[in-house]
């Protein structure tokens, strides 16, 4: 495993953070690393790497967010057999049973189109805190450990 691409979305930087907690992760594994945010990535990207990092935020109580829209249905039509993927997101534990919903979602659309969950769905409170950060870099190395497991 040698190449990953990651995509984000965040609207005030939390998800960006994390995304790039991975992404500085994945480097020092000697990853060569795509990061980018979902407005600007496209489905087909994924293909093209390794492994897939998803990081979104939540928003709207359940509701994808506004600009997650289009990446999600578009995913949703693709062919990911046997890619490994992982996903990690922020969200607000205010939201309760919708916490981190969209973690849920993007879990369950890279199941839905053959992806092997490579680890456990992340998710996080706000900003990452030292015990997120450690919580983040543990994931990414078990997600591209997945095969020596
Ligand atoms: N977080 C959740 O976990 N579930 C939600 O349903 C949810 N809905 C939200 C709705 C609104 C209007 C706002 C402002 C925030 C909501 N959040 C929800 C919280 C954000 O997901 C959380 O603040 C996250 O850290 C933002 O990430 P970002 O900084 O990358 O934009």
């Amino acid at each position: 495993l040698t190449t990953a691409k990651i995509v984000y979305a965040s609207m005030t930087g939390n998800n960006e953070e994390v995304a790039s907690i991975i992404d500085e992760k994945l480097q020092d594994m000697g990853i060569q690393t795509d990061m980018s945010d979902i407005t600007f990535s496209d489905v087909n990207e994924f293909s093209e790497y390794d492994i897939a990092f998803m990081v979104p935020y939540s928003y709207g109580e359940g509701e994808l967010p506004d600009e997650a829209l289009d990446f999600y249905e578009d995913l949703l039509e693709i062919d990911l057999t046997d890619k490994i993927f992982a996903v990690a997101g922020s969200g607000d534990v205010f939201y309760e049973d919708a916490y981190c919903i969209t973690v849920d979602d993007f879990t369950k659309a890279f199941l839905k189109i053959g992806g092997i969950q490579a680890a456990e769905s992340l998710k996080i409170n706000l900003a990452p805190d030292l015990e997120d950060i450690e919580n983040i870099e543990q994931f990414t190395e078990k997600a591209v450990n997945f095969y020596e497991a």
